[in-house]
């Protein structure tokens, strides 16, 4: 039988690794807080994989901070991954899109090392046509409390990410994580209920063939990203573009990392400041697109850069293979 790497073990190898590069001790706590939101994403399969047979489709009724309607998965994966994670005593916070504040947990900066950031399932209005959804995560690390509060723990920049991740649930469920030492691709195995090695090192083409955007808001954005994409369409980077837009995030995203090409969210009239979420939208997503050789902005400035002022806050958002993205640097100067 062909060596199976499940998550769990290729996270304990990469901790060794960096154990002996780093001689820093690596704890186990980290690859203890990855198995509970490996378990919540397989417990959030299970349910979406259902969705169409039990009448979990449809609004919940409620409206979540963000003033949508709840679609009962949304809160299923949230209830989710607050109980795997929150059992964990590692965890000092857990902060949500589906919840107004973070939910925090009174342990010691000693133990309560890290902070969850996510999207539990993003893209959930393409629910019930059963387009691709997917779950979001960032990890950061608690500051040391003569070095910060807790609250601004949570709001440290991308950069200081010791991991992000996502699921991405589609005609199969595909998990993609970076710690820092490289993007890594997972494929759940449903007879064995693990997540298996399918993509080590996953790169970024240099450049693609896809940009991917929602033209209808086209008329409102900055004229300098239209003038962009007519750049692309009209062979200014060499080669002929086709557009693909999902409209779910995180299959946009799977689309890029794997075969290159841009995905644009710029600032409209309506959503000047954009729409995407910088803390468990663009920050996660910006570390693994860097990590893989691709390029993450505002449009203006680096994505991981930016100093978060608020858990929600949105952002413009540009992701991509490196020849895109710089082609986008150079249109897009403020
Ligand atoms: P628009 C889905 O609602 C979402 O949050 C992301 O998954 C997706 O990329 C974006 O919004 C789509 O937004 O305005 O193009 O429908």
């Amino acid at each position: 039988m062909a060596m199976i790497t499940t998550v769990q073990q290729h996270i304990l190898q990469q901790q060794q690794e960096m154990l002996k590069s780093t001689g820093r001790e690596a704890s186990g706590t980290f690859s203890w807080l990855l198995s509970g939101i490996t378990l919540a994403s397989k417990m959030i399969e299970a349910k979406i994989r259902s969705a169409g047979l039990s009448d979990v489709l449809g609004a919940f009724g409620a409206e979540n901070v963000q003033g949508e309607q709840q679609q009962k998965l949304d809160v299923y994966a949230n209830q989710a991954l607050l109980h795997c994670l929150g059992l964990r005593d590692s965890v000092a916070a857990l902060v949500s899109e589906e919840d107004e504040e973070p939910v925090t947990f009174n342990r010691d900066p000693e133990r309560g090392k890290y902070i969850i950031v996510f999207d539990p399932l993003d893209g959930s209005s393409n629910i019930d046509v059963n387009v691709n959804v997917g779950t979001i995560f960032s990890v950061l690390r608690r500051l040391p409390p003569e070095h910060g509060t807790l609250e601004e723990s949570i709001l440290q920049q991308g950069f200081r990410q010791v991991a992000a991740g996502y699921v991405v649930y589609g005609p199969s469920t595909v998990l993609v994580y970076t710690t820092g030492n490289g993007v890594h691709g997972f494929t759940l195995d449903p007879a064995i209920g693990a997540f298996v090695l399918s993509n080590e090192r996953m790169m970024m083409p240099e450049q693609g063939s896809y940009y991917s955007a929602n033209e209808a808001n086209a008329a409102v954005w900055p004229e300098e990203y239209r003038a962009y994409l007519e750049m692309l369409r009209s062979g200014g980077l060499g080669k002929e573009y086709s557009s693909r837009y999902i409209g779910s995030l995180v299959a946009d995203f799977h689309r890029t990392l794997l075969k290159g090409g841009v995905f644009l969210y710029p600032p409209t009239l309506k959503q000047p400041k954009g729409k995407l979420r910088l803390l468990y939208e663009a920050n996660p997503l910006a570390f693994i697109a860097e990590q893989a050789g691709g390029m993450a902005t505002n449009g203006a400035g680096r994505i991981l850069d930016i100093r978060p002022e608020g858990i929600h806050q949105r952002t413009p958002f540009c992701v991509g293979s490196k020849r895109e993205m710089e082609a986008l640097a150079a249109a897009v100067t403020k």
